[in-house]
């Protein structure tokens, strides 16, 4: 196999995580808790629950992770074997703000991430930072109701500031909120958690609570990007996205619209933070549902003054939808109106594998937002078994990333879009975000490790580790 081709000189290549997966060390540090340490063990299809604060005798992952907080050195050391030139990571707010509603930063919270990212670069790796990666500060989500609360804009950006200016000179690019368009998903109580700390009743009105956290949430977005390009103007702050593109099961014109609503109605996000306003169907579709969101003319001139400087990205699926005579508006309810995809196969969790979908994606971000992209994770959830000798054959994985790479160099090569690097997620084993298991290894180099956090948490290279270096060596031409 190798039709790879070479990208531009300065691409980065790395790997991407998010402090909580794979820290550990939950109450190290002066750091407080946070709604990943609220969160239970899952399954494949067994959602996570949420406990009222952390219970004893429930079984919390995200408090071991793959311990990095005391492992580090020596993974970075794995990393740049790689031949990784840069790392994306999150700064656990809840390290800087234990509450998140201090006034003053935690300094040995600050420390971590000193040392972290002075390791990084010591290593030929720069960081690449994640402010808000689905672990807000729970007593946000307690005393304040999460980001159903204006106040959350303010403590979002002191956070944002502390660490702007504490690493302006270590870290260049900055994202402000992971895959902030899940909670399209609105009826599903994870991503609003997740992405908004929002835990509502039934008599709530969870579309419109969503419209109304994800709106402060850009608002503080693009303050952030403002006060950053203040602090240091070669900062590069991203949006992140979840580009999962969803096409029209068939070219019936009712499926094809149906697609153009869902994409609208899952990329908005990327409107508003690309663009720095709300599409017209947006304010119109508020309108006939009756949705009464607080925007004020100040948030309106922040977002049109604080657009990202480039789209951030994750990739790892595409989806499909049909038009229903249910449905003659075209309304788009995530829950409900995906359907499988007949023509892709899909992973053992049930994410249709699509490669040529990233190259839609990439097409489609860049004629729509005109800014350069970044994919920050990429990757493929599988089962590995760890043979005698320590060897890990991941066949799947390698096919994988074969594919979908080679996507990307076409876009890149072919298509001109423009390409600031690619970071496969979880290159290292660690804790699956949406069903806290371990056994959804995404990794090149394996953790010793179960659900329940047993093992000898030793590190060894996979198959795809070797085979990952190697593209990195050739900048992307041998696959
Ligand atoms: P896990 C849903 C759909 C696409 C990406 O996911 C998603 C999710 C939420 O789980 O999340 C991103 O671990 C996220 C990472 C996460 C990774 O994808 O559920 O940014 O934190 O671990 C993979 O298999």
């Amino acid at each position: 196999m190798s039709e790879g081709m070479t990208m531009p000189k300065d691409f980065l290549w790395g790997g991407a995580v998010a402090a909580h997966q794979l820290e550990g060390g939950w109450q190290e540090g002066g750091k407080g808790v946070s709604i990943a340490d609220v969160m239970t063990a899952g399954a494949n299809g067994v959602p996570r629950r949420v406990t009222d604060g952390v219970q004893p005798g429930e079984v919390y992952p995200n408090h071991w992770g793959i311990d990095f907080y005391h492992r580090y050195p020596e993974d970075l050391k794995l990393f740049a074997e790689m031949g990784m030139t840069c790392f994306r990571t999150s700064i656990a707010w809840t390290r800087i703000f234990p509450n998140g509603d201090e006034t003053e930063p935690n300094e040995a919270g600050l420390k971590f991430y000193d040392d972290l990212f002075t390791e990084c670069l010591k290593n030929g790796i720069q960081p690449v930072v994640t402010l808000s990666h689905f672990e807000m500060p729970y007593h946000l989500v307690k005393a304040y109701g999460g980001w159903s609360n204006r106040k959350l804009i303010d403590f979002f950006v002191r956070f944002a500031e502390v660490c702007f200016k504490r690493y302006q000179h270590q870290v260049k690019y900055w994202m402000t909120f992971n895959e902030i368009n899940n909670q399209t998903n609105w009826r599903d109580p994870h991503p609003l958690l997740q992405n908004s700390g929002l835990q509502l009743d039934d008599a709530a009105n969870w579309e419109e609570a969503m419209y109304q956290a994800a709106h402060y949430e850009m608002v503080a977005s693009a303050l952030a990007v403002k006060l950053g390009h203040a602090i240091n103007p070669d900062f590069q702050i991203g949006a992140m996205l979840a580009m999962c593109p969803i096409y029209p099961l068939t070219a019936k014109p009712t499926d094809i619209m149906m697609a153009e609503r869902a994409m609208q109605t899952r990329y908005y996000y990327g409107d508003v933070q690309a663009l720095g306003t709300y599409p017209a169907w947006v304010s119109k579709y508020w309108q006939r549902h009756d949705f009464q969101i607080d925007i004020t003319a100040a948030d309106r001139a922040a977002l049109k003054a604080g657009t990202a400087d480039y789209i951030g990205f994750s990739y790892y699926m595409s989806f499909v939808t049909k038009a229903t005579k249910e449905n003659p508006d075209f309304v788009y309810d995530e829950a409900n109106d995906l359907v499988s995809n007949p023509y892709v196969e899909k992973s053992d969790w049930g994410w249709q594998i699509d490669p040529v979908g990233l190259r839609y994606g990439m097409n489609w971000m860049t004629d729509r937002w005109h800014k350069p992209l970044f994919i920050v994770e990429n990757g493929f959830g599988a089962h590995d078994k760890l043979e005698a000798d320590g060897s890990v054959h991941d066949p799947y994985r390698i096919n994988y990333f074969h594919d979908h790479i080679l996507q990307m160099e076409k876009a890149v090569v072919e298509d001109g879009v423009d390409l600031i690097g690619y970071t496969p997620w979880g290159h290292i084993d660690l804790i699956s975000a949406s069903t806290g298991e371990m056994a959804k290894r995404y990794g090149f180099i394996y953790v010793d490790q179960d659900d329940l956090g047993q093992g000898t948490l030793q590190r060894s290279r996979k198959d795809s580790f070797y085979w990952f270096q190697k593209v990195v060596a050739t900048n992307g031409a041998d696959l």
